[in-house]
Formats: C-alpha cells, structure tokens, sequence
C-alpha cells in the first residue's frame, strides 16, 4: 500500500543489531546490508564520554544566545521564537571565509531545527569526531587507505524537542543531498531514543538514486528525478534511526534521507561528516542543486562572495568534500567497483 510520505508514524524504528556491530572491523553481513540498504550502524564506535563536551558546546550556546534553556526541564527548550526570540543570523549560505554563519534556525514542518556551526572545524572535535582513529578505520575499509584528511564536520545538527500534539507534529523532508562524498556518518553526540529525531533514511533508496544521475559523483541529476524520489517515498518505509552517545550510522551519500521528529524528551545531537578518496579536488565547496558543470552552463558565478545572493548560486560551505578535479563518468555497472567492499 503507498504510504503518506509526510507522516512522522511512517517510519519505522530501526533496532537491528547486526553481528559485528560493536566492533570496528566490518563484518561480511554489515558489508551486505549497508550495499543492499545503503547503511550499517557501528554501535559505541566513538567515546560517548568525549563527545560529551560537543554536546556541551549546544548549552554553551543557547546560554550565549539567551534562550531561557533549562536542561532538566525539555518544556523549556522549544525553538526561540516560542521564547519570544528571533535571533538574527545571516542567510545560510553567506561564505564568510569558509566560516559561514554560526547558528541557522529552521521553525517550519520538520524544521525544529538548530545547526550550530562554530566549532566543527576545531582540532579538538575533529580528533573526537571525523579524525578518530576509530572513524578513520571504518571508512578506510569502506574506501581504501587513501582517503582525504578531515578538515571539518558538517556541525551540530540539533533537534530541539517538540511536543506530539495536533498541527504542531513535524513531518519528515526526504531529499537527497548535491555532495560529491563517497561515504556519510551520522556521529551520535548525544542519546537519541525512539522519535527522538533520528536520522530517517530511505532503505535500497542509494541504488536508485545512484543509476539516476547522469555522473558517478558530481550532482548531475537526469530528468524525471524528483518523480523518482516522490515514487520511493510512496512505496518504500523510511527508517528512524535511533541510538546511544556514541554510535556511528555509516550512510551511502546518494540515499534519499530526512531528519527525523523529535517527540522526545531529548535535544537530539548528531554531527554529520562527509568522507572521500583523496584525489585533485576543485577548491570551493559544492553547490546547492549544481554541479560545478551545469553552473557554468546556466552563467552563474561560481564566486563565493556572491553565494546565497541574488541569482548567485548557493555554496554548501559546511560540506567538507569536494568535486574532483579529473572528470566524471556516468554511473559504474557495479557501483561497488571503486570501494574496498
Ligand atoms: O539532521 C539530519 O538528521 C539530516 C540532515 C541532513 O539531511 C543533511 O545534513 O543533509
Ligand atoms: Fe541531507
């Protein structure tokens, strides 16, 4: 039966345990499902007690910010504008010398959301993060030895809690994201329970979405793409996935994803990385819904300074991979070819 792909009770909770799921080295069933379902997930694969102080720096935050924020009470910590506050950020994707804008606030359909951005390019977090050796042996395993040191995650990608009643329950967003990555994590920064936001994904979705580009990496969508993804969202049950501090969800970059909604009790914190091979890369991040190609093509500015402005293209500087600089090719028969898998 098709499924409304707008509500929350559509996913359903993932709680696999695969054999191997607690260990680093991938086992032959992870390696299965994540070609057959486009993720696995490594359970306590980081230090929940070192990604405690990431968590802290969302408090820190929300203090500096003056959101009247108490940590024992989740009534309190709704959006700002429930608060009477509308903090005023930059458009999210004004370059600002690859530093972007500190928080961007979202308060519409799923968009109980707070990104914090500030210190997800600091040594510190990316030794507990993206650099752990830990992290860097799964995606070794994945890709191969050579893959292109970290220079950043993605952020803190928050949910505030939000209450299950009437209009006010969130909906899921599938989209696929325009990233010319060959390997995503969803880091648990902090405890996540059942409709606690998890990251939602759409199973097998990888596979579809990867033969639908006219190019292997770059984002070169043929047409008839967002029927497709329209199609998968009918027809196939999402995933929420759930989790404890520490857990890692490994995710196929071209899967059709969502956040989650968050009806918990809990600020959900997940930090998002972003892996590739370690290859001649274009030095400017990836653009929103362009390949470096086609915004050439339509005459746009590749210019950072003119990104988020008017006609200008929108540059995803908290993605940390890049297009490559050799040329793309379509899609590989066996997808697979170019992993370690
Ligand atoms: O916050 C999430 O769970 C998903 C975030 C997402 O879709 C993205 O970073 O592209
Ligand atoms: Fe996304």
């Amino acid at each position: 039966m098709a499924k409304n792909p707008t509500e929350p009770s559509s996913a359903t909770v993932y709680a696999q345990e695969l054999p191997g799921c607690r260990e680093v080295g991938l086992s032959r069933g992870e390696i299965e499902h994540f070609k057959t379902n486009g993720f696995i997930v490594k359970k306590g694969l980081l230090d929940s007690s070192e990604l405690g102080r990431i968590v802290e720096c969302a408090w820190e935050a929300a203090e500096d910010l003056g959101f009247p924020f108490d940590r024992n009470d989740p009534s309190t910590y709704t959006l700002p504008k429930d608060h009477g506050l509308f903090p005023d950020t930059e458009p999210k994707h004004i370059y600002n010398d690859g530093a972007g804008i500190a928080n961007y606030f979202g308060g519409s359909n799923s968009g109980w959301t707070w990104r914090h951005y500030v210190p997800c390019t600091e040594d510190w977090l990316l030794e507990r993060t993206a650099r752990h050796p830990n992290m860097q042996s799964v995606v070794s395993q994945f890709l191969g030895d050579n893959v292109r040191p970290s220079k950043r995650c993605r952020g803190l990608y928050l949910l505030l809690p939000k209450p299950g009643d009437g209009d006010s329950v969130g909906k899921l967003s599938g989209h696929t994201d325009g990233t010319a990555s060959q390997l995503n994590c969803m880091i648990y920064a902090a405890d996540c329970p059942p409709s606690g936001g998890g990251f939602t994904l759409w199973p097998g979705s990888h596979r579809r979405c990867y033969y639908h580009m006219k190019t292997e990496y770059n984002w070169e969508p043929k047409v008839g793409y967002k029927e497709m993804l329209s199609e998968i969202q009918a027809s196939v049950t999402p995933v929420e996935i759930s989790g404890e501090a520490g857990d890692c969800c490994f995710w196929h970059p071209r899967s059709l994803h969502s956040a989650g909604v968050n009806t918990s009790s809990h600020l959900r914190v997940v930090v998002p990385c972003d892996f590739q091979k370690d290859k001649p890369t274009e030095p400017w991040p990836p653009y929103s819904g362009f390949s470096k190609r086609t915004a050439l093509g339509a005459g746009k500015s590749l210019l950072p300074e003119d990104s988020g402005k008017e006609d200008g293209l929108r540059m995803q500087w908290w993605i940390d991979t890049r297009e490559f600089v050799e040329p793309d090719s379509p899609p590989r028969e066996d997808m697979w070819e170019d992993w370690a898998i």
